[in-house]
């Protein structure tokens, strides 16, 4: 058994979540944040047997599209620790972010 962790963007989650219930395939989705963006996304524990494992990989690729962020950390100026300015950058966010793991051992009661 393989354990699948995706990270997604908020506006995929739907989609995915919906797109892994029609084929059957059993998920948890767990609010998370970025430690880039400190913006919310989603991530999706997927446990499934090997023999699919391909198939949920194909439902996530399917499901999720990268998208352009504009983002404005703020970036330091001088000397002076205190004073900063915003400095805005673009990153590629996405489609998915994926972590396929083995599973030791697996019991549902
Ligand atoms: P964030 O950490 O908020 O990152 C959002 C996007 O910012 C990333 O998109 C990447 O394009 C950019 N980015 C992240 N760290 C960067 C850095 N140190 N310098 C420059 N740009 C950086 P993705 O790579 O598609 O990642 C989307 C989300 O997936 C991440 O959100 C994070 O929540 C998760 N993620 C990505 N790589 C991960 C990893 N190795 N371990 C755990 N989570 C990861």
């Amino acid at each position: 058994m393989k354990m699948v962790m995706a990270v997604v963007q908020d506006k995929d989650s739907p989609r995915l979540a919906q797109n892994l219930v029609k084929a059957g395939v059993r998920a948890t989705k767990l609010a998370s944040t970025g430690g880039f963006l400190h913006a919310g996304n989603t991530t999706f524990m997927i446990g499934t047997e090997e023999d699919r494992l391909e198939e949920v990989l194909d439902i996530i690729r399917q499901s999720c599209r990268s998208r352009e962020q504009v983002v404005t950390p703020m970036a330091p100026m001088g000397n002076q620790m205190e004073s900063f300015i915003p400095y805005p950058v673009s990153v590629q966010v996405g489609g998915a972010t994926v972590f396929v793991l083995d599973v030791e051992r697996f019991e549902h009661f």
